[in-house]
Order: structure tokens, then sequence, then C-alpha cells
């Protein structure tokens, strides 16, 4: 696909209403695992059977915003974004994953909802990011049929309890990583490397996100509805015919299965036999629903080739020598945010599009009061917001983005030597120092014109 310019050199601009945000997620930066009344959730199992984290680490304590989410509201606040996108613990709000309400844990989101709303920072709740509650796992988790309803009374209790202020919520997040990770490939919780767990599971995410969706707009109809997928474009490498069949597989294995039933109400055609078999009369019916708003994470590309010798036929391919790539080994690839938004709008017609994840892991070196230069993450982060405005230009009604993340945080399996914060954290003392890209994004912010990351210091 040929690379999108802007009309002309001018520098870019956002309106007024452009919605700049920063996002979390309640196991990456809560802590307190154990504090009042929470329940136990799959990470925790997870990160505690050995060989399972980077380093043996755990969202034990991780940056302690739990106890420390009045700083770090105020450090939004500075930061002068508009929004705050969060998730609600699931085994925080009811420890046995239904029935029961921590009272302690929900007033916890109370208190973060009033504190945002104070501080003239909209709220943006995400309903479930990775954290399913262990006891539910025991049950079978997202394998299991009655995920979705679980998931649906879920919802309903902490959208009942905190949707008189808060208006925008999201579903799931990045269900394929879900799916893929946590079901086929065993490297998320819960671990499992099981095709029928896939499969099952990536129906179930997908059932329970169009059935909460439903569920939720009949309740209320001022609440703005969406979820977030992350969505990466694949390249193949090589011009074969079998590399154009490994690229719609892993095409379709990574965006299709969870974009193409929300949209279209089907799975796409390499996948239909494979979750087929976890498929119900009516159910795609129930996936497919309308959004008001949806979310894209996005972070590189994917490159890939056919393998006859892989299982699936197919291998990922690193990025070549010379490309430029994060801590991650992700290849830095601005030009795919404006290529993804321009194919998402593609698929999805008229829902307005916001950016809710995009961000880069670099390996900080503190200065001696821990200030970072973080040059690189701001040039990431620069040139992607260039991405949003040419997308725009080329008239995605692209409405808002948000950095992955306010703070540096735990990186799931990578435990905590990845660092994507805007804001160095030091897991010793808890001490919070916003780093170069932080000051950064306030100019944007501020401005509304995509600042020279050079001219920031
Ligand atoms: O940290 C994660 C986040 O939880 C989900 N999206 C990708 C981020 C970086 O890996």
């Amino acid at each position: 696909m040929p690379r999108i310019v802007p009309p002309d050199d001018r520098p870019p601009e956002f309106p007024p209403e452009f919605v700049w945000g920063v996002s979390t997620a309640a196991y990456q930066i809560e802590g307190a695992a154990t504090s009042d009344g929470r329940g136990p959730s799959i990470w925790d199992t997870f990160s505690h059977t050995p060989g399972r984290v980077a380093n043996g680490d755990t969202g034990d304590v991780a940056c302690d915003h739990y106890h420390r989410w009045v700083d770090d509201l105020d450090l939004i606040q500075a930061l002068g974004v508009g929004a705050y996108r969060f998730s609600v613990s699931w085994s925080r709000w009811l420890p046995d994953g239904r029935g029961r309400v921590n009272r302690a844990g929900a007033s916890f989101y109370d208190r973060l909802v009033d504190g945002l709303l104070e501080r003239g920072v909209e709220p943006w709740l995400c309903l479930y990011h990775w954290d399913l509650p262990q006891a539910l796992q025991d049950e079978g988790g997202w394998a299991e049929r009655d995920v979705v309803d679980w998931f649906g009374d879920y919802a309903a209790s902490v959208m009942g309890a905190l949707g008189d202020r808060v208006a925008h919520v999201a579903m799931l997040n990045e269900p394929n990583v879900v799916g893929l990770m946590g079901h086929l490939l065993g490297i998320h919780a819960p671990g499992q490397t099981d095709l029928a767990a896939y499969a099952a599971a990536t129906h179930h995410l997908n059932l329970a996100t169009g059935s909460a969706l439903s569920r939720l707009r009949s309740e209320r109809s001022d609440w703005r509805l969406g979820t977030i997928l992350n969505l990466q474009p694949v390249v193949a490498e090589g011009d074969g015919e079998d590399d154009a069949a490994a690229s719609d597989l892993l095409d379709a294995a990574w965006n299709g299965n969870h974009l193409e039933p929300l949209v279209a109400g089907r799975y796409p055609a390499v996948m239909e036999a494979l979750i087929g078999t976890a498929v119900r009369d009516g159910d795609m019916e129930r996936i497919r629903q309308p959004l008001d708003w949806f979310g894209l994470n996005l972070y590189s590309q994917l490159r890939v080739a056919a393998d006859p010798a892989s299982l699936i036929g197919l291998r990922l391919v690193d990025p070549p020598d010379e490309a430029e790539t994060t801590a991650m080994g992700w290849e830095v690839a601005p030009e795919a945010l404006s290529r993804q938004l321009i194919d998402a709008k593609a698929r999805l017609g008229d829902v307005p599009i916001v950016v809710t994840e995009n961000g880069a892991a670099y390996r900080d070196r503190p200065g001696p009061d821990l200030e970072v230069d973080d040059l690189r993450r701001t040039r990431y982060l620069e040139r992607h917001v260039r991405e949003v405005e040419a997308a725009r230009a080329a008239g995605v009604d692209v409405r808002g983005y948000f950095v992955w993340s306010l703070l540096d945080n735990f990186e799931w399996h990578e435990g905590y030597a990845k660092r994507f914060g805007l804001v160095f954290v030091d897991y010793a003392t808890q001490r919070r120092v916003p780093k170069r890209s932080y000051r950064w994004y306030q100019r944007l912010v501020r401005d509304g014109v995509v600042p020279s990351s050079a001219d920031v210091a």
C-alpha cells in the first residue's frame, strides 16, 4: 500500500475536541494484590509460577498505584490530557468472579473516578484487561461458554455503580492476545497450549464482547460503548503463493478473528473450520453489534514467511538489520499506523476510531536524579502522531490518541525490565520522574500541534 502523506507541509494540527489521553491496566500498575479483599486472578497464579515471567517478577506491588493513585492522578492532570483509560480488576470487584461485590475494592474505583472528574480528566473505563478471576479459570475460564454470562453480569455490576460518572466504556482489551498468547502459545496467563481451548476462547471472547455491548446498551443509551483490538498490518516476506497464504493466515489469526465477527458477523474463511466448532445458532448475530467508537492499539507491523517445517506453515520474520527496533524487538514502523487506520475505516464504515494504545519500550538510562532523556521514545511518539494526522487528512475519523503508558509498569511475561512509561518509576522507592517524552506530550496536548522531539528537552 502506498505511503500516505499529508496534503501539504503545514504543521499537523488537531482540533480542540480531539481526545488526548494516557492508558494503563489494573494488573500492570495497581499492586495491592491481596489488599482489601481482592481475589486472585489468572495473572497472580501465572506470575507466581516459576519460569513464567522474566526475573520472577509479579504484579504483587507493581507501581503501588492502589495506594498512590492521588499522586498518579496529579501527574495526569499536570500532563494536561483530557482522558485517562484504566481497567477495572475483575477480581478486585468480584473476588470470586461472580456473586458478591467486594465493597472495598469497588470503592477504590469510585474514588478514582471522582478524583479524575475533580481534575477535569474524563475516565475511559476498560472492563477487561487480561486479569480473569482465578475462580472462573478454575471453572474453565474463557474456554467455557458460561464466561459470556459471567462477563455480562460483571460488566453490568461495574457500570451500575460507576456509570453515572463514566460514559466511555471498552469491553475487552486485545482479545487476540488473550486467545493466542494465553491459550495457544502459553506465554501469557492462563498458560495453555491447546488448540481447542484457543478456538473456544476466541469465540467466547467475541461473544462476551457482543453480548455485553447489547446488554449495556439496553440499560442506558448515553453510555459511549466500544471495544479495543490490537491490529497490526501483516507483511509477507517473499512473493510466492505460499507466502501469501502464510500472510493471510496470520492476518486472520491476529486481526481478522476479532474484527470480522464484530463488523461482519463472520470468521475469516481460513478460520471457520477451527472456530466454527464453538459457534452456536444465533451467536454471530449477537457478536455483530453497533459501536459508538472503536479502539485501535498499534505498536508495529508483523513480517511473516511460509515455512513448511512449521506446524502451521508459517514463521514470523525478524525485521531487517537496518530497521530500528524497540526494546521489545518490535520494528519501528510509524506508517503502519496510518495504513491500519485507513484499513480499519474501510471495514468499520463510519464508526469513530480512537488510538487507545501506542508507545514504545526502551532501555531508559536514568541520570543521577533519575531523570530520563528518552529521545527515542519521544521521536517514536512524534512520528506516530504525525501518522494519525496523515490518516485524518486522508479522511479517517480518528477522534483520539492515548499513549501507552502513563507509568513504567509490569510488562506481562517480560516483567519490569521493559519500560513503556512517560513517567519513570523507581520500583525500589516508588518515586515517579517524568521523562522528556512526558514534557513533549504535555506540549502537544497544550498546543494541538506536534512539537519536534528535538525542541523539547
Ligand atoms: O503492556 C501492553 C498492554 O497491556 C496491552 N497492549 C500492549 C502493551 C505493550 O506490550
